[in-house]
């Protein structure tokens, strides 16, 4: 079983059933399809039941605040563009305390891969209404159900110009594992919401109410060049759920466009700053 070298053997505390399962599973599998060993990545986590999975993990992991993966995640990766950094958000994490810094991290197109744990409630703190919770939803911290219109994590990827948009669902190991790996290849920053059913908390987005609705983009004849029909897709949510790569384009990674960080210079923290010539520079400072 090559795909336990990724695990630990810590036990795992998700309750049975949760779909935080099938992203763990997938996640592994990719890295095993793409070659990576466990010393390639670094996983920086949010705080929430997904963050948990810093425990089962055996890559080298960070956990970060609620909602501050992202910057930590973007000053990894500026030190050392060798590593193959991940951020592993929740929803509330990432769309909440964590909205501004997806915006600017998706723009800055630096080569990370986000993945968002989207079970559109907050689980760790047991069951309050997240950014993600659908209108009217009826949760302890919205009695009267939920007034305000949910953040969509598609639409808000591609207005922020993020260059990979894509959403899964855990109910399909299989189709989320093809896309982390093409997330995971993506020059540039990727963006996976994956559809992840809380079983103990949210009642109304459960692994029955997806089966009955999501549908394969690729298979619909989806072009994910074009941004418009990613943006009209985007929109679709009800009856029936897209699922896969909305939205794809090649452009310059951040990397590319800063003189000290180029291909061909040494990653930050291979560089020799031991005998840098410091003196003009508080002469200039006087
Ligand atoms: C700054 C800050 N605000 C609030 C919290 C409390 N808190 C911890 S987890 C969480 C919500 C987690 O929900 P989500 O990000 O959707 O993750 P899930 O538990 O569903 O995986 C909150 C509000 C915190 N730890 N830090």
């Amino acid at each position: 079983m090559e795909i336990d070298k990724f695990k630990t053997e810590e036990k795992v505390t998700w309750c049975q059933g949760c779909g935080n399962f099938g992203i763990w599973v997938a996640l592994r599998q990719a890295f095993l399809e793409l070659g990576w060993g466990p010393e390639d990545v670094l996983l920086v986590y949010g705080i929430g039941c997904h963050g948990h999975m810093i425990n089962y993990l055996n890559n080298y992991g960070f956990d970060a605040l609620h909602g501050r993966g992202l910057p930590l995640a973007q000053g990894a990766k500026l030190a050392n563009k060798n590593l193959n950094v991940i951020v592993i958000a929740g929803d509330g994490d990432q769309f909440g305390e964590g909205g501004n810094h997806f915006i600017h991290a998706a723009r800055r197109n630096l080569d990370i891969t986000c993945i968002i744990h989207d079970n559109q409630i907050y689980g760790l703190t047991v069951g309050q209404t997240s950014p993600t919770s659908e209108k009217g939803f009826v949760t302890k911290s919205t009695p009267h159900g939920a007034p305000d219109q949910p953040v969509n994590p598609i639409s808000l990827s591609l207005a922020s110009e993020a260059s990979f948009v894509a959403r899964g669902f855990s109910g399909d190991v299989k189709h989320l594992t093809k896309l982390f790996v093409d997330g995971l290849k993506h020059k540039g920053f990727s963006v996976i919401d994956v559809l992840q059913p809380c079983v103990t908390l949210n009642h109304l987005n459960t692994f029955q109410y997806f089966f009955q609705r999501v549908y394969k983009l690729d298979e619909a004849g989806h072009n994910h060049n074009d941004k418009i029909s990613a943006f009209t897709k985007s929109f679709e949510w009800g009856d029936k759920i897209p699922i896969g790569l909305f939205y794809k384009e090649e452009r310059p990674i951040l990397e590319e466009l800063l003189p000290q960080l180029k291909p061909e210079e040494k990653s930050l923290v291979d560089q020799d700053i031991y005998n840098i010539e410091i003196k003009s520079l508080f002469e200039e400072f006087k």
